[in-house]
């Protein structure tokens, strides 16, 4: 297992749009346990290829929720291979949002508070779910990145671009220090 570097914006590389998996071998299991020793050591929530520079219709996502009585998180691996909303609910629901490619970066999202999707998991095999809560929040924030696009871009062009300006300052003071 390895931790892959996770690309930022502006990287164009995230605005790609991500080829369907037609694979199911030992590379794609590989690809699978290295994102998530990446996700968990940024640490995050969830995790598309294509931030690790991948451009596959694949997501890993571990809410790591409830805590444990000793306060350490339950894990609860979870993969989507091919995923595709099929119905979304007419209500919305905001969620302050964040993500890996968008460093210290946080803005409020609306998303349909339940989806029916469906997908493949590491052998092929199909799913079909309704999902609701932080876990349908969090599907159709990765989903969204197999289509090249970021919580950003649910946002005002104002917002979005005082984000970008505040990431590229960010950066040019850390290259300064
Ligand atoms: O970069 C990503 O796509 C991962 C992103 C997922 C996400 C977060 C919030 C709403 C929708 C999708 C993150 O994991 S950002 C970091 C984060 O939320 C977090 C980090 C540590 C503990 C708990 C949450
Ligand atoms: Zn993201």
């Amino acid at each position: 297992m390895a931790i892959r570097t996770i690309l930022e914006v502006p990287d164009p590389r995230l605005r790609e749009i991500s080829k369907p998996v037609e694979t199911f071998d030992k590379g794609l299991k590989t690809l699978v346990a290295d994102m998530f020793e990446t996700m968990y050591d940024a640490p995050g929530i969830g995790l598309a290829a294509i931030q690790v520079g991948v451009p596959q219709r694949l997501l890993v996502i571990d809410l790591q929720e409830p805590l444990e009585e000793d306060g350490e998180p339950v894990k609860n691996p979870l993969v989507f291979v091919n995923p595709e909303i099929l119905e979304h609910s007419d209500q919305d629901v905001p969620y302050n949002e964040g993500c890996l490619s968008v460093p210290d970066q946080y803005a409020e999202v609306d998303r349909p508070d339940r989806i029916k999707a469906r997908w493949q998991d590491l052998d092929g095999k199909v799913h079909e779910e309704v999902i609701t809560g932080m876990l349908a929040t969090c599907l159709q924030h990765e989903m969204d990145h197999l289509n090249g696009v970021l919580f950003i871009d649910h946002l005002s062009r104002l917002k979005r671009d005082m984000i970008l300006k505040k990431i590229a300052k960010a950066r040019k003071e850390l290259q300064a220090a």
